[in-house]
């Protein structure tokens, strides 16, 4: 029997990451569908992910994207971070960008020219100044290098490039911060890509030490990858840093968490709990783009999908589990597994919003709230989120 009140105080303790690009205009390479009441700057960003957390009760930080999010004067970052803190949030993961500058066509830190190289890594270390002056613990390093053709580049030379960049930055971490490395199978780059796949990723974070470690991002694997398999082999080896959670159906679509396959999250959660992913520094963040929904809604629901999702993994009876592995039950496995994602955890989030002082109804409360009307009201020109700019 797996006990209710083991699983709720786990539930207390969950801490979901939203990404401060998921409150600004997106759209795809076709559209940016503009929103009224959008932020017009980071602090505002910062606004919206606090109220994210305080109809949820379990979203306590922001991600930033640099440069995105950058802040001059007014007390810069830690300022910010200030704001953040009277808003009731923290900020989290520093998010670099390495790929929106005429420089960076054949790549960034894995570029031919060293000079381009230099700029890349610069980038990195600023956004390490960044977290010193937050008080984040993780950059977070996503690249869009790799090349188009066969012979565009040396892909072997890319990798010692690539290998020397991380070095440096990895070199300048503090004590307490780490650089979570996220791969993608492809995109932009077409035939090779740079970081393409948990075991590239794995391999440059052993080399660099402990403080490097893997970041899943759900979108970035090929249809048919059994994601959780991943997570569960990153978690054994001690170096699974972090999610990136969004829904995909074809590529990178950055949908909502949970939205096309929750069968799949409940796989992933399933082997973060058996793994102990969920009482470690496992970052659960969000990487998600709302262009035709509204945002704040998008994002609450995100978190509460990740939360039914947690909360079914959690119920999975573990000894009933095993007994019957044990007893090469095939089918009695698969039912204990089965019976915990069929069951119908709402009741049970309900009861622990109402425990935890929160509206058993996030979405409903929010709508009431009259913050979405207020926010038309008073915002014009709202930034756009950074893709497509
Ligand atoms: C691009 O694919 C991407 O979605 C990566 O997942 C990053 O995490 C994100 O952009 C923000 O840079
Ligand atoms: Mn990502
Ligand atoms: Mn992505």
């Amino acid at each position: 029997m797996t006990d209710l009140a083991a699983v709720k105080a786990a539930l207390r303790t969950q801490a979901v990451e939203t990404p401060s690009w998921a409150y600004g205009n997106s759209g795809t390479r076709f559209k940016v569908f503009a929103q009224q009441g959008i932020p017009r700057d980071p602090r505002e960003k910062l606004d919206d992910a606090a109220k994210v957390h305080e109809f949820t009760g379990v979203a306590p930080t922001v991600a930033l994207h640099i440069p995105w999010d950058r802040v001059d004067g007014a007390g810069g970052y830690a300022g910010l971070a200030e704001h953040a803190a009277q808003r009731g949030v923290k900020l989290g993961a520093i998010n670099s960008n390495t790929f929106q500058d005429d420089a960076y066509r054949l790549g960034s830190i894995c570029h031919p020219d060293a000079a381009v190289r230099r700029k890349a890594v610069d980038h990195l270390l600023e956004c390490v100044d960044i977290m010193d002056a937050t008080g984040s613990r993780d950059l977070k390093l996503w690249f869009a290098d790799g090349t188009n053709y066969p012979g565009q580049d040396d892909v072997r030379e890319r990798q010692d490039r690539l290998a020397e960049g991380l070095a440096r930055v990895y070199e300048r971490l503090g004590e307490q911060q780490r650089m979570l490395l996220e791969y993608k199978f492809f995109e932009p780059a077409f035939y090779t890509t740079d970081v393409p796949d948990w075991g590239t990723a794995y391999a440059h974070c052993l080399k660099l030490g402990p403080r490097a470690q893997v970041v899943v991002d759900t979108g970035h694997h090929a249809p048919g990858t059994n994601i959780e398999f991943i997570v569960a082999t990153l978690l054994r080896e001690g170096k699974l840093g972090g999610f990136d959670f969004n829904s995909r159906f074809y590529a990178d679509d950055d949908l909502m968490v949970g939205a096309a396959d929750p069968f799949q999250l409940f796989r992933i959660m399933y082997e973060v709990t058996r793994g102990g992913g969920f009482t470690s520094d496992t970052a659960f963040m969000l990487d998600q783009c709302h262009n035709i929904e509204p945002k704040i809604p998008a994002i609450i629901r995100s978190v509460m999908n990740v939360q039914e999702a947690t909360a079914k993994a959690l119920l999975v009876d573990r000894e009933a589990l095993a007994a019957a592995q044990r007893a090469e039950d095939v089918l009695g496995a698969n039912a204990v597994v089965m019976d915990a994602y069929n069951t119908d955890v709402r009741p049970l989030l309900r009861e622990l919003r109402e425990e935890m002082g929160l509206d058993p109804e996030p979405m409903a409360a929010y709508a009431r709230s009259g913050y979405a009307e207020k926010i038309v009201a008073e915002r014009v020109g709202g930034q756009q989120a950074g893709w497509g700019a």
